[in-house]
Formats: structure tokens, C-alpha cells, sequence
């Protein structure tokens, strides 16, 4: 991306199951950085987390949940925009016509689906096959110029660049073609239970990830229970010690300190000092972060969607109209 210059980003999260560390350190608090220098929308995409069954009570508690997050991580609503999917009709209007120049081999080769709907392929909703679709008319709708996600969303963001350039060439220029941002270290935080596995929402268990809205003395033990590799070193080995540079990566960001300097820091210690030190610094983050989070009502967060939806809402239309335009069904 183009430096000092102020760009439209797009960004969201789907508010289901426990937002995590991963979905924090991988993608939110990018945001936070880019929101002093570029136009940021950041979206609550509550569609998305609806293509798996949902409780409709549990689900109204983690949409507002899902803004206090990007919140009291730093999202600050006078400089960007934050919004709940639902509240502008434009997104999934636009999702049909993109579904209509999307091919069956385009969605075939989604990872993500495959990973998700494992052997149950036939029996997952169709929305589940079909959210990048969705994901990719979000983004276009904004004349969005760069998408910061983590890496396991870095396949999405291809195919909205494709179905963006097909439609270009099928009906003239219309979108703006985005680019994709995913952050050099904790674009994949790994679970704790499995390091061979993101961490995620919908993982089996809850000792796979460490919410933003655990209680810090349930992550400390987490985090002492984190699977381990074999020997005793310290040190940043994807291939062979995948576990320690999960924990190395999660403890330097949090900490701000690079790897390096961790590995000479735990020279000739154990996995329980370093696990120890981990889990400590885990449950000051979340300390403080809590504290924000808890600092914001229901309803000053119901506001501040509502705002949000109101200040874009012309920019999705206009974008939806000019689409409808081309494909021939506006006189
Ligand atoms: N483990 C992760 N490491 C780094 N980034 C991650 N993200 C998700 N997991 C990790 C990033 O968080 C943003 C929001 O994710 P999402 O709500 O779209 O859900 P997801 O990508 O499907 O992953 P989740 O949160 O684990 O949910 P489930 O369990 O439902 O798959 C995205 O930018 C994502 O890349």
C-alpha cells in the first residue's frame, strides 16, 4: 500500500462463540494502528454469524459484545466508523448479484469451508458455503482500498479481488480492486491445545484459545496448560517447535518485545518459567483491557452502531445503485 496516504479499510468480525487473542492480535489491533492515517469502517458482521446455528438471545449479546471489543481495543468511533452488518440492506443485495458472476469452482477451492464444514459438507447451511460471497460484497460496497485480516482470511479477500475484476471486465468499471493487509508477525495464532491449528471461535474446546472476555486467573491457567514442544529450549522454530513460537509470538506482542530478545531473555530457563511469565503478562493485558470494555453501556454501543450505519449508508447505496445500473436493472 501506498505511504501517507489516506485510504479506505474495511474490516470486521463475526460476532460468534468467544472473540479470541487470535482475532485480537491478528486483526483488531492492526486496525487500531490504521485508524490515525486512513478512513476505517469496521464492521460487526452479524450475517456471517448466521451461516452456524445461533441462539437469537446469545447472539443480540455478542453483536453489542463485538463492538465493545473493537472499543476497548481502541477503535475510537470519532475517527473511524463502526457498524452492525444487518443494518444496511445493501450488503446482501449486493451479495445476490455477486453470487450471480461467482462460479461453483470459485467457492469449490475455499479452504475455509472445507476446514469448517469438515465431513458434514452436505448437511451445512448453504450460507456457510456462500459467506465469501457476502464478505466480498462488504468490502466492495465501501470503495474499500485495503482489507487487514488474518491470514486464514487471505483466500476471501482473493476471491473479492476476482469477482471484482470479472465484474469490471463483464459490465465496465465499478469497483475499486482492494488490496489485501495481513500483519508480518500473529497473522496465524495457534491454538493452545493443538499449535497445528489456528485458534478459533468454534474450536472443540475452550482450552484452545484465550477469549478477550476470559476471567484473567482462567487464562493464566490456560496459558500454564498450553501444549508444549519436546526438549527445553526457548526458541522461535515453526517447523520444530511450533507450540513455543506460538507462545513466543502471543508473549511479543503483547509485550512488545521481539522474539529475539525474548529467546536471550529465556536462555538456560525452562517452559515453566517462560509460561509462567506468559501467564502473568496474559492476565495484566486482559485486566486492562476488561476494564475498558466494561467502561461502555449497552446502549452507548447500540448508539454508536447506529451512528455509524447512518454515516455510510448513502456510500453503500450509491455503490448498490451504480451496480444495479450496470447489470440492467434500473431503467
Ligand atoms: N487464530 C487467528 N490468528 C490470527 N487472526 C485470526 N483471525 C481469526 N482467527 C485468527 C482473524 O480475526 C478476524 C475475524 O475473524 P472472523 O470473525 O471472521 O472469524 P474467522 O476468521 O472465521 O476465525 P475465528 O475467529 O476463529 O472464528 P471461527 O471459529 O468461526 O472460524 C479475521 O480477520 C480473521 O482473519
Amino acid at each position: 500500500m501506498e505511504k501517507n496516504k489516506e485510504k479506505i479499510i474495511f474490516s470486521g468480525v463475526q460476532p460468534s462463540g468467544e472473540l479470541h487473542l487470535g482475532n485480537y492480535l491478528g486483526a483488531i489491533s492492526k486496525w487500531v494502528e490504521m485508524q490515525n492515517e486512513h478512513k476505517c469502517i469496521f464492521c460487526v458482521v452479524d450475517y456471517h454469524a448466521i451461516t452456524v446455528k445461533q441462539d437469537p438471545e446469545i447472539l443480540r449479546k455478542k453483536i453489542i459484545e463485538a463492538a465493545k471489543i473493537y472499543l476497548a481495543s481502541g477503535i475510537n468511533p470519532e475517527k473511524s466508523v463502526i457498524f452492525q452488518q444487518s443494518a444496511i440492506s445493501a450488503h446482501t443485495e449486493l451479495a445476490w448479484i455477486l453470487n450471480c458472476i461467482a462460479r461453483i469452482s470459485d467457492l469449490n477451492k475455499m479452504t475455509q469451508f472445507k476446514d469448517k464444514a469438515g465431513k458434514k459438507q452436505e448437511s451445512v447451511s448453504v450460507g456457510l458455503y456462500d459467506y465469501p460471497i457476502l464478505m466480498a460484497a462488504d468490502i466492495l460496497l465501501y470503495n474499500t482500498d485495503a482489507v487487514p485480516v488474518g491470514d486464514d482470511q487471505s483466500q476471501h479477500v482473493e476471491l473479492c479481488r476476482l469477482l471484482a475484476k470479472r465484474f469490471n471486465s463483464q459490465f465496465g468499471d465499478t469497483f475499486k480492486i482492494p488490496e489485501l493487509i495481513i500483519r508480518k508477525e500473529g497473522a496465524r495464532i495457534m491454538g493452545l491445545d493443538d499449535p497445528n491449528k489456528k485458534m478459533s471461535k468454534s474450536a472443540g474446546s475452550s482450552a484452545n484459545y484465550i477469549a478477550l472476555t476470559d476471567k484473567p486467573e482462567a487464562a493464566m491457567k490456560k496459558i500454564m496448560k498450553a501444549v508444549t514442544d519436546s526438549g527445553k529450549e526457548i526458541i522461535f522454530n515453526k517447523e520444530k517447535k511450533p507450540a513455543i513460537s506460538n507462545l513466543l509470538t502471543i508473549y511479543s506482542l503483547l509485550a512488545e518485545e521481539p522474539v529475539k530478545e525474548l529467546e536471550n531473555k529465556y536462555k538456560g530457563k525452562g517452559y515453566g518459567d517462560f509460561k509462567k511469565d506468559l501467564a502473568e503478562i496474559t492476565a495484566e493485558f486482559l485486566i486492562k483491557f476488561q476494564k475498558k470494555f466494561n467502561s461502555f453501556t449497552d446502549e452507548e454501543v447500540k448508539e454508536i452502531m447506529d451512528e455509524g450505519a447512518e454515516k455510510i449508508k448513502s456510500v453503500a447505496e450509491e455503490t448498490l445503485r451504480r451496480v444495479k445500473e450496470r447489470v440492467g436493472v434500473i431503467q
